[in-house]
């Protein structure tokens, strides 16, 4: 078997479900399939990476993708787990997911926030932030993408622990940030890319959330105008792509801003489905087309990095 019968790619599976899935997917795959813990959240919850490529016994060049860093944004969780999926499964049928595989490692974080993610189905299902306790003030949590390390919480951010972008105590208050930080720390030598998946907007963004341009701006540009033409040829779904503060809004703190600077060239953020209709809250019906176009886009992405 490639994959656990049980597990369902188009339904949202509770954090029990994706624990669940993620040893099993792990062990029906081990030719494919390694699994670390690289630390745990902050109500002790273990934080896995999957690294996903043929085994070589030398390290490859590596794409870092992360989803779930929001709590509610559960459309983001659901691609990470359709990606893992879908690399399985179409190894060796697929001429594209095959080369990439052989030649490079993907090492997916299907939870970001899995304290936040947990308790979006258990309390409150538009949680954003970590659950992280704050000095002072019964609000808890803040937000993992303003607490990078990347012109910490200077604009689009709140000092205030009540706000959903509250930026933290410092960079890496959060433990799940500090967590992948230095993960991607450890193996920035061999990290060529890092893609981080949020919903919603139909957006491909790329450094800098700060007003100023990126200095491979348009090579960014252009890789990500090729990743949305694949993305629309599937259902004809509307993308923009561009900077993130000129093309959102302007953001500190953001992890892909800290990966870009720490010298991962080809940092993206998608904002996946919708424009707002449904918003955080998409139908489970769209999980499906909303995978697929989306890979379409994270396969263009990662086969011009692994030509480059
Ligand atoms: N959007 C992102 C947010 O954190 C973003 C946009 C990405 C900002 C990367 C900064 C860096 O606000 C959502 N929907 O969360
Ligand atoms: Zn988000």
């Amino acid at each position: 078997t490639v994959t656990p019968r049980s597990h369902s790619y188009t339904k949202y599976n509770s954090w029990d479900k994706i624990q669940a899935w993620i040893s099993s997917v792990s062990a029906a795959n081990s030719d494919l399939i390694s699994r670390q813990v690289i630390g745990k959240t902050y109500e002790g919850r273990p934080m896995n990476v999957l690294q996903i490529g043929k085994k070589t016994g030398s390290p490859k060049p590596a794409i870092f993708l992360d989803c779930g860093i929001h709590a509610r944004e559960w459309i983001s969780t659901a691609f990470c787990q359709w990606f893992v999926n879908e690399a399985v499964t179409t190894y060796r049928s697929d001429s594209q997911m095959t080369s990439l595989l052989n030649q490079m490692d993907v090492y997916v974080l299907p939870v970001f926030n899995i304290d936040g993610y947990d308790y979006t189905w258990k309390s409150n299902r538009m949680w954003r932030k970590t659950r992280s306790r704050n000095y002072g003030t019964r609000c808890r949590g803040a937000d993992p993408n303003r607490n990078f390390n990347a012109r910490w919480c200077t604009e689009g951010a709140s000092r205030n622990p009540c706000r959903d972008t509250y930026c933290g105590s410092k960079a890496e208050s959060e433990i799940e940030v500090k967590n992948v930080a230095d993960f991607i720390r450890k193996n920035k030598s061999i990290i060529k890319a890092y893609i981080t998946v949020h919903s919603y907007s139909q957006l491909l963004l790329f450094p800098y959330f700060y007003y100023q341009l990126a200095a491979d701006h348009a090579e960014l540009m252009s890789v990500a105008r090729g990743a949305i033409r694949a993305l629309t040829s599937m259902y004809g779904t509307q993308y923009r792509a561009g900077p993130g503060a000129t093309t959102i809004y302007p953001a500190s703190g953001g992890s892909v801003d800290w990966a870009y600077d720490l010298g991962v060239k080809y940092s993206y953020v998608f904002e996946l489905r919708d424009t707002g209709r449904y918003g955080f809250l998409l139908p489970e019906s769209q999980i499906k087309p909303t995978c697929e176009e989306t890979m379409l886009a994270v396969k263009y992405i990662a086969t011009y990095v692994q030509k480059t």
